[in-house]
């Protein structure tokens, strides 16, 4: 047992708050109840401190990134979420993009020889864009190069394309695992709650469907992340129910790698009247994630929607994974204001980042086997390499 969080927990003048904090020193899973307390009564310091020794218990000072590149299809959209700044209706798609399949198997060819491991396709739901153009994307990246990860779609892009193919979840998935999809991305859950879900993103896929797609990865053998965006018009019980369901399910399956929490930005959607959540509740949500998600091995902050400096200190929050190079024009978060324009970081620059902040940074894939650990490379030295550039 760890001394001083201890004393904290111990020292704590609130009986509640103090039964919560023995509980996680002793392994105990957290009620729904107590997640809500800790949301509505917790100090910073105390979460903070809770959450920091469970993530040294599971990882240590190890922080994991590791080399990655996203494509957007389209952002193109059927669907017309309140939060998205980044979406075009279809019924204005000149103003759009929409890339054919050479575009992208120009972007993928532009990493041939270089050490990525991974590329995150990611965009809007376009109508024309339907599961054969994607099984046909898959199979061509696939047979380019085998050993790039293809983490793709979203359970929103998903329901949408299976159901315009009438193909249930089931066939689908197969369908685009076999033709090279290895793992899903977390987005599109937002907020599972309908109370909040109805507000936001009322014509998308519901929590239910959004789950049963996950839960069909996992009985493929597929690893999947699971996201919530959060810090808007939702309240603590929405926050910890969208916990609750997917600590359900990872019970159940054990598919889910890593949970990723997305601050709400408010610039250019339909919500910019909306304030944005405050730096101490983002890190008060990161480390009550890492509380109540015990079944969650990873914690990740995604660094573009962040910040650098903020997702430096998440790290002291429970987070033990920063995402990766990502190297992309990302879209989707410039527009909505985020703190990076054009966010891509170098190996060198992310192995710094987290040894400022004295984590030992290793380089993984996105299952998580570990590639490489910098904790004793010189950073000087990987700045000038252009292996790591
Ligand atoms: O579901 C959209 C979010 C998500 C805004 O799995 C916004 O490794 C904040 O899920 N403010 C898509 N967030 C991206 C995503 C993701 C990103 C990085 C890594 C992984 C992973 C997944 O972006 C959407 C939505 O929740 N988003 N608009 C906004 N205004
Ligand atoms: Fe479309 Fe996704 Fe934006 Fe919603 S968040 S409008 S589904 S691109």
């Amino acid at each position: 047992m760890n001394n001083s969080v201890d004393v904290l927990v111990k020292s704590e003048t609130d009986a509640a708050l103090q039964h919560i904090g023995g509980k996680v020193l002793n392994n105990q899973r957290l009620s729904f109840e107590d997640g809500v307390l800790l949301f509505e009564k917790a100090s910073l310091p105390y979460v903070g401190s809770l959450a920091n020794y469970v993530r040294e218990k599971l990882h240590g000072n190890k922080t994991y990134f590791n080399r990655n590149f996203h494509i957007e299809p389209t952002n193109v959209c059927v669907f017309s979420c309140n939060f998205c700044s980044y979406s075009k209706l279809y019924a204005h798609r000149d103003e759009g993009w929409e890339l054919s399949k050479e575009q992208m198997m120009h972007i993928i060819q532009k990493y041939d020889g270089k050490p990525v491991t991974e590329v995150h396709i990611v965009g809007g739901v376009h109508p024309k864009m339907n599961v054969y153009f994607f099984e046909d994307l898959l199979r061509s990246i696939k047979a380019h190069r085998p050993d790039l990860h293809i983490k793709g779609f979203t359970a929103v892009e998903l329901d949408y394309m299976f159901r315009k193919a009438k193909l249930s979840v089931e066939d689908g998935m197969k369908l685009l695992h076999e033709a090279g999809l290895d793992s899903l991305p977390g987005g599109g859950a937002e907020i599972f709650h309908p109370e909040i879900r109805e507000q936001i993103c009322a014509d998308k896929v519901d929590a239910d469907g959004w789950l049963h797609i996950h839960k069909t990865a996992h009985q493929l053998g597929m690893h999947t992340n699971a996201t919530m965006l959060f810090g808007h018009i939702e309240n603590f019980r929405h926050r910890v129910d969208h916990m609750e369901r997917l600590r359900q399910l990872q019970d159940e399956t054990h598919g889910f790698n890593t949970f990723i929490p997305l601050k709400f930005r408010n610039k250019d959607n339909d919500m910019s009247n909306v304030p944005e959540s405050s730096l101490i509740e983002d890190m008060k949500t990161y480390a009550i994630a890492r509380l109540y998600l015990d079944n969650f091995p990873h914690l990740k902050a995604y660094w573009p929607m962040l910040g650098r400096q903020n997702a430096q200190l998440s790290l002291s929050f429970g987070v033990n994974d920063l995402d990766g190079t990502i190297d992309d024009t990302t879209k989707i978060y410039s527009m909505a204001g985020s703190e990076e324009k054009n966010p891509a970081l170098s190996t060198a620059q992310l192995v710094s980042l987290i040894k400022q902040v004295k984590r030992e940074p290793v380089e993984r894939d996105t299952l998580y086997n570990e590639i490489k650990n910098y904790a004793s490379e010189d950073v000087r030295e990987l700045e000038i390499n252009p292996y790591y550039n």
